[in-house]
């Protein structure tokens, strides 16, 4: 069985790909070229990955590829991914979010419409609607779409193709609306990667007082961690857990659209005070609210309720918030220090 994964050097493609290879599935990843060599990709090929060039936003290049390869499943996680840079970028993120996946099903509809494919929706689709019953309030499949960012817009729209394509010309084609994600390889201008990394650096420079040469900085002179809006409460799952979902969905007896988060809700300020604790600090010491990271407009509450998929598939994630802290603060700790004794070696 062959299955492409379009968009393999993300946190989400790099998690896909270890599962992929590991049931054995022959798995190809797509990757826009990069000028920087991209080294953390390494392991992955010693596993098996086959990494190829290619770029969603071209439909000649989508084409070529999925002719070629006529993969069984052909999963979608190529996106420009960050809620606020969408709102400085909204054309672009249209492009690479939008027309991509027009670009995919097409190819798929007209040259190899056996593929199972996987499109990442999102719970930012949402906005800020939830339902409320029995005094709980969540998002589910039901759930009204009110997008509050470009970003937002541009995935739902997406989303919409996928279904009309499904209903339409009988692909098999599923939506995930996958709520936060995080890990130890969670881009670094997401909130709770910026926390840990900077909780890490803090761990080790308190160790080497009184300076810290691999950030350069004193401890007595530390900077300050700059945060936007503390105030929004996200569903926070470790990415692990979704790729399984992700695959469970295409392995389906058939194609249909899921909701999959942790069912629980934190907010920043939760996700911030539990990655100091671990250090033994109080945040309110080191952070400070930067009004250039506040978004034009925000989604305030988000916690998924992933009873279908449980029910229908039969998904557990196996990874809670408090766990999901822990191990980032822990890979960020670890990682500062191996930095810095790097650094005091030269
Ligand atoms: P989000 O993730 O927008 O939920 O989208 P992000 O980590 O960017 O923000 C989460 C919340 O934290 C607030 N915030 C900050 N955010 C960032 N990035 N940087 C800051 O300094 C900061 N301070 C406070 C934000 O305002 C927001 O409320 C993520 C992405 O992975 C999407 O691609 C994905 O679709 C959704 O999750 C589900």
């Amino acid at each position: 069985m062959k299955a492409i994964i379009l968009g393999v050097a993300g946190q989400d493609g790099q998690y896909l790909a270890e599962l992929l290879l590991s049931k054995g599935y022959q798995t190809i990843g797509v990757a826009r070229r990069s000028s920087q060599p991209r080294n953390y990709l390494i392991p992955l090929l010693h596993k098996g990955l086959e990494l190829i060039e290619g770029d969603v936003t071209d439909a000649h290049c989508m084409n070529s590829i999925i002719s070629k390869y006529k993969p069984d499943l052909l999963f979608n996680l190529a996106a420009m991914s960050h809620v606020h840079t969408s709102f400085s970028s909204p054309s672009s993120t249209f492009e690479i979010n939008t027309i991509s996946i027009i670009n995919i099903l097409e190819a798929i509809r007209t040259l190899s419409p056996t593929t199972r494919l996987y499109q990442a929706s999102t719970s930012e689709m949402f906005g800020k609607n939830f339902t409320e019953k029995n005094g709980e309030k969540y998002q589910d499949e039901d759930t009204a779409l009110l997008p509050q960012s470009p970003y937002g817009i541009s995935k739902l729209a997406a989303h919409q193709a996928v279904r009309l394509y499904r209903e339409s010309y009988g692909l098999f084609a599923c939506a995930g609306i996958l709520f936060n994600h995080e890990s130890e390889r969670r881009g670094e201008n997401f909130v709770t990667r910026k926390i840990t990394k900077y909780v890490g650096q803090l761990a080790v420079a308190m160790q080497k007082e009184p300076f810290y040469p691999a950030v350069g900085h004193p401890i007595e002179d530390f900077p300050k961690l700059k945060l936007g809006n503390l105030n929004a409460y996200r569903d926070w799952s470790h990415a692990e857990d979704m790729v399984t979902a992700m695959v469970m969905m295409l392995e389906a007896d058939k194609p249909n659209d899921y909701v999959v988060g942790s069912g629980e809700t934190y907010s920043v300020e939760q996700f911030v005070d539990a990655a100091f604790k671990e250090i033994g600090l109080n945040w309110k010491d080191y952070v400070e609210i930067d009004q250039a990271l506040i978004r034009p407009a925000e989604v305030d509450y988000l916690r998924a309720n992933p009873e279908k998929i449980k029910r229908e598939l039969g998904w557990q994630p196996k990874l809670d918030f408090e766990g999901l802290v822990k191990r980032m603060v822990k890979y960020d700790t670890e990682r500062a220090a191996l930095k810095s004794s790097l650094y005091e070696r030269v």
